[in-house]
């Protein structure tokens, strides 16, 4: 125990660059949370005026960008608020991070030099305006590159060879299809690309003055990296675009160390000059550190921008649906992931259509309307579906005569809208079945023997008791529903604790025995529900994944 201790007055610094917000998390050596901040894209930095974080093509041609320097400046603007607050910065002993996976920066030839001599007495965003190749990044929420992925999946001998070799089929979010589409649409800003990097390994960067590695955990949601040999497939690369590797740069596991914090820090905001970089990752994986699901039985369901239930694996088996990532704290072992572009942003608008704009009026409704929804059933895609790939739309249907017990003698039969509350119940029910659904077919367990919801819907508990109606499992929830920016302070520490040590240690060393005693500790937040429920729910669930598969024969994309 003791050869994990932290420095009793040290600090470990996570921040989160998601999809709508910059989040930190500021852990002591005693693993428990003394600060929080957040920087909210579209109301903190309203000038760019996304939405969501976002801008998306209006076109319907499923491009969906971030302005890269937004993401710049949100981080002198949380540096600024953390610098008012009582941290002091100087007690920082490792700083990590957290992305929002799969989006991509690309830098010009200047942008290194830029990185390297970043000038203390001005502000990040005017400094690295000049930096990028093109000014907006594609994002997981991208839609647009159905064709790219077709191509490398056909260059590479199929889906399944890609699947086999990546840990994931080709997605339209994944960077190497956004990577191949800007090679044919934008050949010059291509050539013109000394660098790309993702979220999380863009901002490391800015935090080290200079390129950082892409990590590995982060590196598989590209579509590009043999999950195997956690090194670049020089197959896929081939099928992808040419001079990539050069671009890419070199990957590293997720626990080492990116660099010592550049000295712009050390003079702006007086950090240590010992402050360590740990590698970022991505949201999910860092999560997963946060939440330290460590159990193979655990499930982890996030519940922000996304929707993704992920757990942890020895031997992940690819499939067509699904991704298998590195553990980005375990040196042999997998995570393996579901991913759902219609969670959050899809049930505010449901509460903006039917339940006053109020979760109050949601949580009500959910409460006053019974289990099983007496056969309702919704599909509610605000913006196109990954899981299964299905286009915007929503499609109601009521199952006549549906008890619950058996499918035969029912009949679906499909309707234009149903009364406010049972849409509610429709949306969340149709969003956790699917979910029950896909990680059974994935090989998840089932039932979990426990959840551990997180992301911001998580501080729900109506929403909570129907997930746990539903998956028949206790659901925990951690102190903070940000678990990525809880991740990646914990990281930090990690990576911290490896390179002082030299070597690989087990995260576990750092809180075993006391986990509860620290802000990573899980508190039963509603208890597994009715059994008979519970079974109900698993026949309501084989009929909404057969009205899935008719709607993927009807409106699939591929
Ligand atoms: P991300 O990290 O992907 O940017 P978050 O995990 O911060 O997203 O989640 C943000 C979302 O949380 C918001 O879009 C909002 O819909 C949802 N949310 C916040 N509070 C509640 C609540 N009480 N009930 C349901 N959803 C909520
Ligand atoms: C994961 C995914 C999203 C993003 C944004 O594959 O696309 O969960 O990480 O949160």
């Amino acid at each position: 125990m003791e050869d994990f201790k932290l420095p009793e007055d040290a600090l470990f610094l996570g921040l989160d660059s998601s999809t709508q917000s910059l989040k930190a998390t500021v852990l002591d050596s005693n693993l428990n949370i003394v600060a929080t901040e957040l920087v909210r894209f579209d109301s903190d930095l309203s000038h760019y005026k996304t939405k969501d974080g976002v801008y998306r093509d209006p076109s319907d041609s499923g491009r969906i960008v971030s302005p890269t320097i937004m993401w710049v400046e949100a981080l002198d603007l949380m540096l600024e608020k953390l610098s008012k607050s009582s941290l002091n910065f100087g007690k920082i002993a490792a700083i990590s991070g957290s992305g929002q996976q799969h989006g991509s920066v690309y830098w010009n030839p200047g942008g290194s030099a830029i990185l390297s001599s970043l000038d203390p007495e001005k502000q990040l965003v005017s400094q690295l305006q000049e930096a990028f190749s093109i000014k907006e990044s594609p994002i997981w929420m991208d839609n647009s590159t159905t064709a790219e992925c077709q191509e490398i999946e056909k260059a590479v001998g199929g889906a399944l060879e890609l699947a086999r070799i990546t840990g994931s089929r080709a997605y339209e979010r994944f960077t190497g299809p956004q990577i191949r589409r800007m090679y044919k649409t934008r050949p010059d800003d291509y050539e013109n690309t000394e660098r790309i990097s993702l979220v999380s390994s863009f901002m490391a960067s800015i935090l080290i003055g200079a390129y950082a590695c892409i990590d590995e955990t982060d590196g598989a949601g590209m579509n590009l990296m043999d999950i195997g040999k956690r090194d670049w497939s020089e197959v896929v690369l081939k099928g992808t675009a040419p001079g990539l590797e050069k671009k890419l740069g070199k990957l590293a596991p997720a626990y080492a160390v990116a660099g010592h914090i550049a000295p712009y820090f050390v003079q702006r905001f007086k950090f240590n000059k010992n402050c360590l970089v740990v590698q970022w990752s991505g949201d999910n994986p860092n999560s997963l550190a946060g939440l330290s699901l460590s159990k193979p039985g655990d499930l982890a369901v996030s519940l922000g921008t996304s929707d993704t239930v992920f757990g942890i694996s020895s031997h992940p088996n690819p499939r067509l649906e699904g991704h298998v990532f590195p553990n980005p704290v375990d040196k042999e072992g997998y995570m393996i992931m579901l991913v759902y572009k219609n969670g959050s942003l899809t049930r505010e608008e449901i509460r903006n259509k039917y339940a006053e704009k109020s979760w109050d009026t949601f949580n009500n409704y959910l409460q006053k309307t019974h289990p099983l929804n007496g056969g309702k059933i919704g599909f509610y895609y605000k913006d196109h579906e990954i899981l299964p790939a299905l286009p915007v739309g929503f499609h109601r249907y009521v199952i006549e005569n549906f008890s619950g017990e058996t499918l035969e003698a029912v009949k679906e039969c499909e309707v234009q809208e149903f009364d406010p509350p049972s849409e509610v119940r429709a949306l969340i029910e149709g969003q956790f079945l699917s979910m029950r659904g896909h990680a059974e077919r994935f090989g998840m367990p089932a039932p979990p023997n426990r959840i551990i919801a997180t992301g911001g819907a998580s501080a729900n508990t109506a929403i909570l008791g129907s997930l746990a109606s539903i998956f028949g499992c206790d659901i925990y929830t951690v102190q903070r529903p940000d678990s990525a920016s809880l991740g990646a302070a914990l990281r930090a520490a990690h990576g911290w604790l490896c390179h002082k040590k030299g070597v690989f240690v087990p995260i576990s060393g750092m809180y075993m025995g006391r986990l509860e005693n620290t802000s990573l500790g899980c508190k039963l937040a509603v208890a597994t529900g009715d059994p008979e429920l519970v079974t109900k729910y698993a026949v309501l669930m084989k009929k909404r994944m057969d009205i899935e598969n008719q709607l993927i024969q009807k409106l699939g994309r591929r």
